[in-house]
């Protein structure tokens, strides 16, 4: 099966998850458009969804899914989004989409977040996708410096800005033996916006997409 089918299958299976929850919060990805493609099907027992960008708000919206406020929701039962890379601690690389502000933001305000893989997404060692970080774009290269200082090499990710108005510098290099150490250290350096580490809050469910079905990591 090619990684879009793998894909597809997982996003599939986290349909499971969402039964008899109206407002859903939606991530970002391609795995994540697969997933709101099939909510094509169920929208009349939705009542709307928080998204995590305008890419996937379009989408929402081209499917007649409402889009709604996270202030004038509060808190969201079920969280569904992707990833750059997950551990066996459920713990995640995420924001190659560049959408990680409003992702980690809808998934700190969710009950359950639902992970969707295909399964080389899995790693023992998080960081050898490039770690990425929202910025202040005047403290980029302040930002960049103590990056270096972390053993990471730093690339701004040029000619993007993300829905927020800010840029991303995408970390090379890193080898996150311990994820939440890092989290918090990069948390920290002022004109950070945030980290694409979700292990302070990692994912409750991770269900990997490989040949021969999908797997819920527990
Ligand atoms: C999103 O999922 C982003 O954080 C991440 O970049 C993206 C990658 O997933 P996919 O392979 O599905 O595009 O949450």
């Amino acid at each position: 099966m090619t990684q879009d089918e793998l894909k597809k299958k997982v996003a599939e299976s986290a349909l499971d998850y969402i039964k008899g929850v109206s407002v859903l919060g939606i991530g970002t990805g391609s795995t994540v458009n697969h997933f709101i493609d099939l909510l094509a099907d169920f929208k009349q027992d939705i009542e709307g969804a928080v998204s995590s960008s305008e890419t996937s708000t379009a989408k929402l919206k081209k499917i007649g899914i409402p889009v709604l406020d996270l202030n004038a929701v509060g808190s969201l039962e079920v969280y569904v989004d992707g990833a750059d890379e997950v551990n066996a601690y459920k713990q995640m690389l995420k924001g190659g989409g560049g959408a990680l502000t409003r992702e980690k933001i809808i998934a700190a305000a969710s009950r359950k977040f639902v992970c969707i893989v295909d399964e080389s997404k899995y790693v023992d060692v998080l960081g050898k996708f490039p770690l990425p970080v929202e910025v202040i774009p005047m403290a980029r290269s302040y930002v960049a410096r103590q990056l270096v200082q972390l053993g990471g090499q730093p690339k701004w990710r040029e000619n993007y800005i993300t829905d927020n108005g800010n840029q991303i510098l995408d970390v090379h290099n890193l080898n996150i033996l311990n994820p939440v150490e890092m989290e918090r250290e990069i948390n920290n350096i002022p004109g950070v916006v945030t980290v694409g580490l979700f292990a302070l809050r990692g994912a409750d469910i991770v269900l990997l997409g490989n040949e021969s079905g999908v797997r819920k990591l527990d």
